[in-house]
Protein backbone atom coordinates (compact mmCIF):
# COMPACT_ATOMS: atom_id res chain seq x y z
CA UNK A 1 0.00 0.00 0.00
CA UNK A 2 1.03 3.96 -0.96
CA UNK A 3 1.78 6.32 1.94
CA UNK A 4 0.31 9.54 1.51
CA UNK A 5 0.98 12.32 4.14
CA UNK A 6 -0.12 15.80 4.35
CA UNK A 7 0.91 18.80 5.41
CA UNK A 8 -1.06 21.94 6.74
CA UNK A 9 -0.68 25.46 8.49
CA UNK A 10 -4.52 26.50 8.75
CA UNK A 11 -8.31 25.57 8.34
CA UNK A 12 -7.60 22.21 6.58
CA UNK A 13 -10.37 22.55 3.67
CA UNK A 14 -8.38 20.66 1.10
CA UNK A 15 -7.16 18.09 4.16
CA UNK A 16 -10.57 17.48 4.35
CA UNK A 17 -11.53 16.95 0.71
CA UNK A 18 -8.84 14.56 -0.07
CA UNK A 19 -9.38 12.48 3.12
CA UNK A 20 -13.11 12.55 2.57
CA UNK A 21 -12.56 11.38 -1.20
CA UNK A 22 -10.28 9.15 0.13
CA UNK A 23 -13.13 7.24 2.57
CA UNK A 24 -15.49 8.06 -0.23
CA UNK A 25 -13.77 6.42 -3.33
CA UNK A 26 -11.93 3.33 -1.24
CA UNK A 27 -8.14 4.84 -2.19
CA UNK A 28 -6.43 1.93 -0.83
CA UNK A 29 -3.33 3.62 0.43
CA UNK A 30 -2.46 4.22 4.06
CA UNK A 31 -2.56 7.96 4.97
CA UNK A 32 0.26 7.70 7.62
CA UNK A 33 -0.14 11.48 9.35
CA UNK A 34 -0.76 14.96 9.41
CA UNK A 35 1.75 17.33 10.21
CA UNK A 36 1.14 21.10 10.44
CA UNK A 37 3.93 24.21 11.63
CA UNK A 38 1.30 25.66 13.58
CA UNK A 39 -0.24 24.21 17.18
CA UNK A 40 -3.58 26.20 16.24
CA UNK A 41 -4.51 24.57 12.70
CA UNK A 42 -8.08 23.45 12.27
CA UNK A 43 -7.17 20.79 10.14
CA UNK A 44 -5.60 18.95 12.79
CA UNK A 45 -9.25 18.26 13.95
CA UNK A 46 -9.95 17.51 10.90
CA UNK A 47 -7.27 15.10 10.90
CA UNK A 48 -8.48 13.86 14.07
CA UNK A 49 -12.01 13.65 13.32
CA UNK A 50 -10.87 10.93 10.45
CA UNK A 51 -8.55 9.14 12.54
CA UNK A 52 -5.64 10.20 11.42
CA UNK A 53 -2.15 10.26 13.34
CA UNK A 54 -1.14 14.09 13.77
CA UNK A 55 1.78 15.97 14.46
CA UNK A 56 2.82 19.66 15.03
CA UNK A 57 6.07 20.93 14.33
CA UNK A 58 6.39 24.80 15.29
CA UNK A 59 8.64 26.22 12.49
CA UNK A 60 9.33 28.84 15.61
CA UNK A 61 10.76 26.25 17.59
CA UNK A 62 13.76 26.01 15.25
CA UNK A 63 16.65 28.37 14.75
CA UNK A 64 16.24 28.87 10.73
CA UNK A 65 14.72 27.79 7.82
CA UNK A 66 16.78 25.03 7.29
CA UNK A 67 16.53 23.60 10.98
CA UNK A 68 13.07 23.50 10.07
CA UNK A 69 13.59 21.80 7.01
CA UNK A 70 15.71 19.27 8.00
CA UNK A 71 13.64 18.21 11.25
CA UNK A 72 10.09 18.17 8.88
CA UNK A 73 12.17 15.66 6.62
CA UNK A 74 13.09 13.60 9.41
CA UNK A 75 9.37 13.27 10.79
CA UNK A 76 8.35 12.55 6.97
CA UNK A 77 11.17 9.96 6.39
CA UNK A 78 10.04 8.25 9.42
CA UNK A 79 6.81 7.77 7.86
CA UNK A 80 7.84 6.60 4.32
CA UNK A 81 5.36 8.96 2.52
CA UNK A 82 4.78 8.07 -1.31
CA UNK A 83 2.98 11.09 -1.50
CA UNK A 84 3.06 14.51 0.42
CA UNK A 85 0.66 17.08 -0.51
CA UNK A 86 0.57 20.25 1.11
CA UNK A 87 -2.38 21.32 1.71
CA UNK A 88 -2.38 25.37 2.57
CA UNK A 89 0.98 25.30 4.09
CA UNK A 90 2.15 28.71 4.21
CA UNK A 91 6.63 27.95 4.77
CA UNK A 92 8.72 27.87 1.72
CA UNK A 93 10.67 24.65 1.61
CA UNK A 94 14.31 25.05 0.46
CA UNK A 95 16.33 23.40 -2.54
CA UNK A 96 17.70 20.79 0.32
CA UNK A 97 14.53 19.37 1.28
CA UNK A 98 12.77 19.75 -2.24
CA UNK A 99 15.57 17.29 -3.88
CA UNK A 100 15.16 14.61 -0.76
CA UNK A 101 11.85 14.37 -1.70
CA UNK A 102 11.60 15.14 -5.52
CA UNK A 103 8.76 13.92 -7.49
CA UNK A 104 6.94 12.96 -4.25
CA UNK A 105 5.53 17.24 -3.16
CA UNK A 106 2.35 18.22 -4.65
CA UNK A 107 0.90 21.54 -3.96
CA UNK A 108 -2.36 23.56 -4.40
CA UNK A 109 -1.77 27.38 -5.03
CA UNK A 110 -4.71 29.98 -5.01
CA UNK A 111 -4.11 31.27 -8.78
CA UNK A 112 -3.77 30.12 -11.99
CA UNK A 113 -0.10 30.16 -12.52
CA UNK A 114 2.35 31.56 -13.70
CA UNK A 115 0.31 34.53 -12.49
CA UNK A 116 0.17 35.39 -8.91
CA UNK A 117 2.95 33.06 -7.25
CA UNK A 118 3.48 33.43 -3.45
CA UNK A 119 1.09 35.33 -1.32
CA UNK A 120 -2.22 37.33 -1.43
CA UNK A 121 -2.79 36.36 -4.52
CA UNK A 122 -7.00 36.92 -4.67
CA UNK A 123 -6.23 40.58 -3.27
CA UNK A 124 -3.58 41.01 -6.65
CA UNK A 125 -5.65 39.48 -8.97
CA UNK A 126 -8.22 42.07 -7.25
CA UNK A 127 -6.17 44.46 -7.68
CA UNK A 128 -4.69 43.37 -11.39
CA UNK A 129 -8.24 43.65 -12.60
CA UNK A 130 -8.17 40.22 -14.57
CA UNK A 131 -11.65 38.62 -15.61
CA UNK A 132 -10.88 35.07 -14.23
CA UNK A 133 -8.52 34.05 -11.49
CA UNK A 134 -8.23 29.92 -10.06
CA UNK A 135 -6.04 27.26 -8.70
CA UNK A 136 -3.42 25.35 -9.78
CA UNK A 137 -1.92 21.95 -8.61
CA UNK A 138 1.64 21.73 -9.22
CA UNK A 139 4.81 19.39 -8.35
CA UNK A 140 6.65 21.37 -6.23
CA UNK A 141 9.99 22.12 -7.48
CA UNK A 142 13.14 24.47 -5.68
CA UNK A 143 11.62 27.36 -7.90
CA UNK A 144 8.60 28.60 -5.95
CA UNK A 145 5.23 28.32 -7.49
CA UNK A 146 6.63 26.71 -10.52
CA UNK A 147 7.04 23.21 -10.46
CA UNK A 148 5.09 21.11 -13.50
CA UNK A 149 1.07 22.01 -13.54
CA UNK A 150 -0.87 18.99 -12.99
CA UNK A 151 -4.30 20.61 -12.97
CA UNK A 152 -6.12 23.62 -13.07
CA UNK A 153 -9.43 25.47 -12.81
CA UNK A 154 -11.01 28.85 -13.68
CA UNK A 155 -13.32 30.87 -11.73
CA UNK A 156 -14.81 34.13 -13.01
CA UNK A 157 -13.84 37.26 -11.35
CA UNK A 158 -17.47 38.95 -10.98
CA UNK A 159 -17.72 42.94 -10.66
CA UNK A 160 -18.68 43.26 -6.96
CA UNK A 161 -16.10 40.48 -5.91
CA UNK A 162 -14.25 40.90 -2.69
CA UNK A 163 -11.23 38.86 -1.61
CA UNK A 164 -13.55 36.76 0.45
CA UNK A 165 -16.16 36.03 -2.48
CA UNK A 166 -13.09 35.04 -4.60
CA UNK A 167 -11.61 32.93 -2.34
CA UNK A 168 -14.77 31.02 -1.17
CA UNK A 169 -15.37 30.39 -5.46
CA UNK A 170 -11.97 29.62 -5.73
CA UNK A 171 -11.51 27.34 -2.68
CA UNK A 172 -14.53 25.16 -4.39
CA UNK A 173 -12.53 24.15 -7.36
CA UNK A 174 -9.40 23.38 -5.58
CA UNK A 175 -11.64 21.26 -3.56
CA UNK A 176 -12.73 19.52 -7.01
CA UNK A 177 -9.32 19.10 -8.56
CA UNK A 178 -7.06 18.42 -5.77
CA UNK A 179 -7.91 15.01 -4.92
CA UNK A 180 -7.92 13.07 -8.48
CA UNK A 181 -4.53 14.41 -8.61
CA UNK A 182 -3.25 13.33 -5.26
CA UNK A 183 -4.98 9.82 -5.98
CA UNK A 184 -3.09 9.54 -9.75
CA UNK A 185 0.30 10.46 -8.13
CA UNK A 186 -0.29 7.64 -5.33
CA UNK A 187 -1.39 4.85 -9.01
CA UNK A 188 1.67 5.93 -10.29
CA UNK A 189 -0.60 7.80 -13.39
CA UNK A 190 1.21 10.65 -13.94
CA UNK A 191 3.71 11.08 -16.68
CA UNK A 192 6.39 14.70 -16.48
CA UNK A 193 8.02 15.26 -19.51
CA UNK A 194 9.68 19.15 -18.51
CA UNK A 195 6.95 21.28 -17.10
CA UNK A 196 4.46 19.46 -19.19
CA UNK A 197 2.76 16.42 -17.50
CA UNK A 198 0.02 13.97 -18.67
CA UNK A 199 -2.60 11.77 -16.37
CA UNK A 200 -3.36 8.81 -17.36
CA UNK A 201 -7.15 7.79 -16.67
CA UNK A 202 -8.04 5.05 -14.14
CA UNK A 203 -9.05 1.66 -15.81
CA UNK A 204 -12.30 1.09 -15.39
CA UNK A 205 -13.04 -2.34 -14.02
CA UNK A 206 -14.58 -4.29 -17.49
N1 LIG B 1 8.42 25.38 -1.40
C1 LIG B 1 9.03 25.29 -2.58
N2 LIG B 1 10.34 25.06 -2.57
N3 LIG B 1 8.41 25.38 -3.75
C2 LIG B 1 7.08 25.64 -3.76
O1 LIG B 1 6.48 25.75 -4.94
C3 LIG B 1 6.37 25.78 -2.54
C4 LIG B 1 7.10 25.65 -1.36
C5 LIG B 1 6.46 25.79 -0.13
C6 LIG B 1 5.13 26.11 -0.08
C7 LIG B 1 3.01 26.75 -1.19
C8 LIG B 1 3.01 28.19 -1.72
C9 LIG B 1 1.66 28.58 -2.27
O2 LIG B 1 0.94 27.72 -2.76
C10 LIG B 1 4.42 26.28 -1.26
C11 LIG B 1 5.03 26.10 -2.49
C12 LIG B 1 4.12 30.01 1.39
C13 LIG B 1 4.82 31.09 0.86
C14 LIG B 1 5.50 32.09 1.77
O3 LIG B 1 6.04 33.08 1.31
C15 LIG B 1 4.91 31.19 -0.49
C16 LIG B 1 4.32 30.25 -1.32
C17 LIG B 1 3.61 29.17 -0.78
C18 LIG B 1 3.51 29.06 0.57
N4 LIG B 1 5.49 31.86 3.09
C19 LIG B 1 6.13 32.71 4.11
C20 LIG B 1 7.56 32.22 4.37
O4 LIG B 1 8.35 33.07 4.83
C21 LIG B 1 5.40 32.64 5.41
C22 LIG B 1 4.00 33.12 5.33
C23 LIG B 1 3.18 32.74 6.56
O5 LIG B 1 3.67 32.02 7.46
O6 LIG B 1 2.00 33.11 6.60
O7 LIG B 1 7.85 31.03 4.24
O8 LIG B 1 1.33 29.78 -2.25
C1 LIG C 1 -6.18 27.43 0.08
O1 LIG C 1 -6.86 28.38 -0.67
C2 LIG C 1 -4.84 27.13 -0.55
O2 LIG C 1 -4.87 27.13 -1.95
C3 LIG C 1 -4.03 28.27 -0.05
O3 LIG C 1 -4.46 28.50 1.26
C4 LIG C 1 -5.77 28.01 1.43
C5 LIG C 1 -5.74 26.96 2.49
O4 LIG C 1 -7.04 26.57 2.83
N1 LIG C 1 -2.64 27.97 -0.08
C6 LIG C 1 -1.74 28.92 -0.07
O5 LIG C 1 -2.03 30.10 -0.09
C7 LIG C 1 -0.33 28.45 0.00
N2 LIG C 1 0.49 29.58 0.11
P1 LIG C 1 -7.29 25.22 3.60
O6 LIG C 1 -6.39 25.21 4.84
O7 LIG C 1 -8.74 25.30 4.00
O8 LIG C 1 -7.00 24.08 2.69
Amino acid sequence: MKNLVLLISGRGSNLQSILQAEREQGWGVHVRGVISNRADAGGLDIARAYGVPTQVLAHTDFPNREAFDRALADALDALEPDVIALCGFMRVLGSAFVERFAGRLVNIHPSLLPAFTGLHTHARALEEGVKWHGATVHLVSSALDHGPILAQAAVPVLDGDTVETLAARVLLEEHRIYPPVVRALLEGRVQIDGLRTRIQPRESAP
